[in-house]
């Protein structure tokens, strides 16, 4: 039997019907419990055992969720990120909580030593963080923040107060990281990306000369199944590239690892949409930051678009400057923008539905969950990580993205199968794409705040007013070849 017709096999033993929760009540209060009890008293870990301390993209994914329980705590969680913002703009990807035990996570704070070895690039004095970044989700974290209680927010002067460190944070990323000189950020780390070992790194990753085993000792197979983490030849470039980096004291610039990649620079661009609005809401005008993010979507249009592949790939600026030839989930992301032209974007739907990704509404689905990773890919590995496991953070990306083009019969089904995996799976960390099983830690920070939030979406119903309606005006303001909107005149009520 080839390999696509096993995979339609398997696929077919699975098949499962999207049937959400009724209006999901129990399964807000149990995604209500998980944040509750992840919290820290001003942040949120993802994970009690295996990330003990604050995440940056996570906390703002978590944020999105927490907003619909507890909006203080939702803007709380994104000020205690901002406030480890290091003075040339960058918001470090891990914040360490001083009263977790240095061997509960590794790299812990004094691999990273921030506050010495991060002194020239202004790492914050009486806080200990991480001199590496991820995906910058906060700016549109915030904004739907701020729709959720509009009045608190005023009254505590949440945006003024966070507006110029999401300013100064995607300032550092459009000046300082343009490493191919095109017009998008590049990550120099794949922990910066968010999904590790995806297949995509494994071409420019082994360029990297690996950190010796006996060098370091990692944390993470205490808590789970090795078979579902990253390889210890994985783990010994990350420390390489991080150790680096940090040798460097954190100067850009230089480093043997440099990728552009379709979902940062995706989520960047929504967030710069959202500043605009944050920009408006404060009295300042939103079009310098519009026209910014629609130059943005034209450079990641011609740099990272593969109309072959049928979906954007990431670019390697080291060795050849080549497209990296693997379908990640990460390609299929810039679904959620407002901007892409409508060829590209009802190609990416195609794409989600066909034989790569294989999911959609109706009985020929073959994945319960978009996977991470190529289903015919070579390194396909349906537990291994970011190698195929099906990630929540990613659905809801993906929801919000075929909702705002369109779609809603996928969408509908994308959030019922959020919904009901994430409260079937305790709140799993990631599943296998075709059985639903839970993998990783459960009780995981972002799944159970973004099915909250999908939950929040469903109970709107029969007039939710999503996620497509995110940045006012960017349909507009696209000179040509636009579709979608964005506009966030989304959660609550404006009561002021
Ligand atoms: C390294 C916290 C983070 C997520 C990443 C995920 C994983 C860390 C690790 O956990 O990465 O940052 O130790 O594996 O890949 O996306 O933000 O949940």
């Amino acid at each position: 039997m080839d390999r696509t017709a096993q995979l339609t096999t398997r696929a077919t033993e699975h098949a499962i019907a999207y049937d959400p929760p009724a209006r999901g009540d129990g399964l807000h209060v149990r995604a209500a419990r998980v944040l509750a009890a992840n919290w820290t008293g001003n942040a949120t870990v993802p994970s009690r055992s295996l990330y003990p301390h604050q995440w940056s993209w996570d906390s703002a994914f978590i944020a999105i969720g927490l907003r619909h329980v507890s909006p203080l705590r939702a803007q709380t969680e994104l000020e205690t990120l901002l406030a480890a913002q290091w003075g040339d703009g960058r918001v470090p990807h891990i914040v360490f909580n001083p009263s977790v035990p240095l061997d509960a996570y590794f790299p812990s704070p004094d691999f990273w030593r921030s506050a010495t070895a991060g002194r020239t690039a202004g790492a914050p004095r009486t806080v200990q963080t991480s001199g590496i970044v991820q995906p910058p989700v906060h700016a549109l974290a915030a904004w739907l923040v701020h729709r959720a209680d509009p009045v608190l927010s005023r009254s505590r002067g949440f945006l003024a107060r966070v507006y110029p460190r999401l300013a100064a944070w995607h300032r550092y990323l459009t000046h300082r990281r343009d490493r191919g000189g095109g017009g998008l950020v590049s990550v120099v780390h794949p922990w910066e990306q968010g999904m590790d070992n995806s297949p995509c790194w494994d071409a420019p990753l082994a360029r990297i000369t690996p950190a010796p085993d006996r060098s370091f000792r990692r944390a993470d197979l205490d808590h789970g199944a090795a078979e579902d983490r990253p390889t210890d030849l994985d783990y010994g470039r990350y420390v390489r590239l991080a150790a680096d980096y940090r040798d460097g004291r954190y100067a850009d610039g230089e480093g043997e690892f440099a990728v552009e990649d379709p979902a940062f620079n995706a989520l960047l661009i929504a967030s710069e949409y959202a500043l605009a609005r944050i920009a408006e809401e404060l009295g300042a005008a939103g079009t310098a930051r519009r026209a910014r993010a629609q130059r943005l979507t034209a450079a990641l249009v011609e740099r990272l678009w593969d109309p072959a592949a049928g979906m954007f790939l990431c670019r390697d600026l080291g060795g050849g400057q080549g497209l990296v030839r693997e379908r990640s989930v990460s390609g299929l992301i810039p679904l959620m923008l407002p901007g892409l032209p409508p060829e590209i974007a009802a190609t990416l739907v195609r794409t989600l539905r066909g034989p790569h990704f294989g999911f959609g509404p109706g009985p020929g689905d073959r994945t319960r969950l978009v996977p991470s990773y190529d289903l015919l890919g070579e390194a396909f590995d349906p537990h291994r990580y970011w190698r195929g496991p099906a990630w929540f953070n990613t659905a809801w990306l993906l929801e919000r993205g075929l909702r705002a083009h369109g779609e809603p019969q996928s969408a509908d089904a994308l959030r019922g199968a959020v919904l009901h995996l994430a409260d079937a799976t305790g709140f799993a960390e990631y599943v296998d794409p075709y059985t639903g099983e839970a993998c990783g830690a459960t009780g995981f920070g972002w799944t159970a705040a973004l099915a909250l939030d999908l939950c929040h979406d469903l109970r709107r119903q029969p007039h939710p007013q999503p996620y497509q309606e995110l940045v006012k005006g960017a349909r507009e303001g696209v000179s040509s070849a636009a579709t979608g909107t964005f506009d966030t005149s989304d959660e609550g009520g404006d009561r002021r």
